[in-house]
């Protein structure tokens, strides 16, 4: 690689504000900007570019999307707020950018809520009601639509320092994305969390700005953060989830063939989504092999993390706002349902 991809990702976030003032000149009826938090190559930004594809081919030209790689409209608080606002139509968003503005949504936080099986999390994440209803209920109040959730695969801690037990996290500085329930659930472990946009991650794992980082293992590898960090340990402590949302005016005002489109291409991405996680995570997870020490977890010890995690469950439920406790009661039924 010549230019790490997190300094790449630094100079995209300085640029990109210039280059989307350019605009679009395809003269399509329906111009939409479509944001995400990744890179070409990773899942969200791929993702966003079929769906991109597959929208405007069913128009027959009346829709032109351009897709903005991570930067393109600034970090991820930023590109949230603009799709809350409605300055951006389309976006991919994960729900740890949106945790100080929705906090219901920071349930993502909690470890060692879905089930390890990813297709059976991918299987709740589309017919939640606690989620597709509720928690999308509340993510309208803020002008947001969650049309869909998906999983960008299990996340897995990197470090320099081996992570197998509570008491290595004792006074770790860990890069967590800027949600309070992230830093809790660390808290819980005894580590010291900070936040920092992924822009910066790489450089500062770097320079030991902070000590390690959670991850799926595609963005591992495609954000080069392997390459700074001696181990990687398959802790699958929780799962990634992301969100792609539309801003709710926008939605609410498309003509009704539109929309219809519009929807019809979300129910059809939802196993294109599934498929490129599953894909990018297998492949980056041979190429981290080769020069990074990969740790796994044993079920026992995946047990002493469990069983710190569990009590910030009532964190959530009483600091997380109204609906907290309504919607994680009724998420935890349908994952036990599921299960059985
Ligand atoms: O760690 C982060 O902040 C980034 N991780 C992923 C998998 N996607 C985008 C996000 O910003």
């Amino acid at each position: 690689m010549f230019m790490k991809k997190g300094l790449l990702a630094s100079a995209a976030l300085g640029l990109g504000l210039v280059l989307s003032a350019c605009g679009d000149d395809s003269g399509a009826e329906f111009q939409w900007d479509f944001v995400t938090e990744e890179a070409p190559g990773d899942v969200q930004y791929e993702y966003a570019v079929e769906f991109a594809e597959r929208l405007e081919e069913k128009s027959e030209g009346r829709i032109d999307i351009t897709v903005f790689e991570y930067g393109g409209l600034g970090d991820g608080v930023d590109q949230a707020e603009q799709l809350m606002r409605g300055s951006t139509q389309l976006g991919i968003v994960s729900p740890g950018f949106t945790g100080t503005m929705v906090p219901e949504a920071e349930l993502f936080a909690l470890h060692f809520l879905f089930p390890d099986d990813i297709a059976l999390t991918q299987e709740i994440l589309n017919t939640s009601e606690a989620l597709n209803v509720y928690l999308r209920e509340k993510y309208e109040e803020h002008g947001m639509s969650p049309l869909a959730y998906f999983t960008e695969g299990a996340m897995q801690w990197t470090s320099n320092s081996p992570l197998q037990a509570p008491e290595d996290f004792e006074g770790f500085q860990i890069r967590v994305q800027n949600s309070p329930l992230i830093n809790t659930s660390y808290q819980q472990y005894g580590a010291d969390p900070t936040a920092m946009d992924w822009g910066e991650l790489y450089s500062g794992l770097d320079q030991g700005v902070v000590e390690g980082q959670e991850n799926p293992i595609f963005f591992i590898e495609s954000a080069g953060f392997h390459e700074v960090q001696d181990y990687m340990t398959i802790s699958n402590h929780n799962n990634y989830v992301a969100m792609m949302v539309v801003n709710t005016e926008f939605y609410n005002e498309l003509p009704s063939d539109i929309q219809a489109m519009l929807d019809e291409t979300v129910e059809e991405m939802r196993q294109v989504g599934f498929d490129l996680q599953e894909e990018l995570n297998e492949a980056a997870l041979s190429e981290i092999e080769s020069n990074t020490e990969v740790l796994t977890l044993s079920e026992e010890q995946r047990q002493a993390f469990r069983d710190l995690a569990m009590p910030v469950r009532d964190f959530y439920r009483e600091n997380n706002g109204e609906d907290a406790a309504r919607i994680l009661d009724l998420l935890e039924e349908e994952i036990e349902a599921a299960r059985n």
